[in-house]
């Protein structure tokens, strides 16, 4: 997995562009912005780690992959606003199929939730209060997981009596296959099939019932669904939060206001406030150049992330990709001493990746022939020697000695 790439889904008027907008909006430039313009509607955002440059007393880094601001590392990740979900999507209602297509490629879904019931089945504006969240967080959740049913279900007879006619590992690489258009991999359908406890059993006696169990895990192992529990701000989402914590104890839920957070980053890019996006407070820069609504909007925002420890969107982006995509952070460098490049830059670049990447792995994504040549790494922090298959740890330092390193 490269940069992954996070789908914001949710529907129709619960904040997802607002939570876009906000999480894509940056003060400060990326020397190097990766994938400005791949397509409208994916941004880059960022996950924030205590950079290591602070930890090792260093004065400063010179990050070019990525931003550190004030002793914060900012790693980019993509980040896709995707049309408004409605019930029966998966059988072409509302944008229906446009909406699942974009979809394909995400890794992991921020499902963003109206947590103030401000809003009814189809997105219209209703009293706070009135409309269970629950109901969308269930009702998205099918949807998502009906369009993978159908998906494989199309066919199934006439494919599975193939799949019986194969060795289990070929059949496993057959779904992978006929899948990864979803960019689904064997190791989904190995644990997929484990966690629907069809292991052992030929596909074809799987039937309706098993596929449906499959296809359910398979879209929770591959594209696993945090809960964004947004308008937090609103009176009454506190009691809707509180009820659906206790309703829905499996799921990953992240308590947000992306208003506030999007209001904070303007001001900040205009100056009015000092924040740094995950804190959990900001400073006024000159109150006398505030309105008195400004002032006010601002003091009900410090109130709010007073209480829930910030505003929620970028622990929403961290909880995504550390906790639930379970990716590391590490940072390669050319003088193990100085912790420079050959240009002499301090930890010049921060890479996700998987937990349980190796040397060599992350070799590979530095420049395919640093990985060719691979002789040995170097743990900067022990200056220890590790072999090719050493398993990365998260915010480990690494020299790459290559025999065909660039000159
Ligand atoms: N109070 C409050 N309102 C919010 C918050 N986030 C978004 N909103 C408001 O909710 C409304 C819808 O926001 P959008 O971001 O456009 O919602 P959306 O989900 O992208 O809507 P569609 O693109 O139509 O599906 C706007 O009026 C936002 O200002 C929040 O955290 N708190
Ligand atoms: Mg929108």
């Amino acid at each position: 997995m490269p940069t992954p790439l996070v789908g914001v889904i949710g529907k129709t008027n619960v904040g997802k562009s607002t939570f876009f907008a906000a999480a894509t909006e940056l003060s400060v430039e990326i020397e190097n912005r990766p994938f400005v313009t791949i397509e409208p509607n994916i941004g880059i955002a960022y996950v924030r780690k205590r950079c290591p440059h602070v930890e090792l007393g260093l004065p400063k880094c010179d990050p070019v992959n990525s931003l550190c601001i004030r002793g914060w590392r900012f790693i980019p990740v993509k980040l896709m606003d995707v049309a408004g979900l409605i019930k029966g999507a998966h059988r072409g209602r509302g944008l229906g199929n446009k909406f699942l297509d974009d979809l394909r490629k995400a890794d992991v879904l921020l499902h963003v939730v109206d947590m103030s019931g401000s809003t009814d089945e189809d997105g219209n504006p209703v009293k706070p209060g009135t409309h269970d969240p629950l109901e969308d967080i269930l009702a998205i959740e099918d949807e998502v997981n009906e369009w993978f049913f159908q998906i494989l279900w199309n066919g199934w007879d006439r494919f599975s009596r193939g799949l019986d006619t194969m060795p289990s590992d070929k059949a496993i690489e057959a779904i992978a296959k006929r899948l990864s258009g979803l960019s689904i991999r064997k190791e989904h359908v190995i644990e997929a099939i484990k966690l629907a406890g069809l292991e052992g059993r030929k596909p074809g006696s799987w039937g309706r019932e098993g596929v449906r169990e499959f296809t359910r895990r398979l879209r929770e192992v591959a594209k696993p669904i945090v809960i964004v529990a947004n308008k937090m701000d609103v009176p009454v989402a506190e009691d809707n939060y509180r009820r659906v914590r206790e309703e829905l104890k499996d799921r990953v839920i992240v308590p947000t206001s992306a208003l506030s957070e999007l209001i904070l980053r303007r001001a900040a890019k205009s100056g009015y406030v000092d924040y740094v996006p995950g804190d959990p407070e900001f400073k006024v820069l000159e109150p006398g150049r505030l309105s008195k609504k400004q002032a006010r909007a601002l003091e009900l925002i410090a109130e709010f992330m007073k209480k829930w420890g910030g505003t929620g969107v970028q622990q929403a982006l961290n909880t995504a990709v550390f906790d639930v995509l379970r990716m590391i952070v590490v940072y390669p460098v050319e003088d193990a001493n100085k912790l420079t490049d050959r240009n002499g830059r301090v930890l010049p670049d921060a890479h996700l990746l998987p937990e349980g990447s190796t040397a060599l792995d992350l070799a590979a994504v530095v420049h395919t022939e640093l990985a060719k040549g691979f002789l040995y790494a170097i743990n900067v922090r022990d200056k220890r020697r590790v072999g090719a298959s050493y398993v990365l740890k998260d915010g480990d330092i690494i020299k790459i000695v290559s025999a065909t390193a660039r000159h």
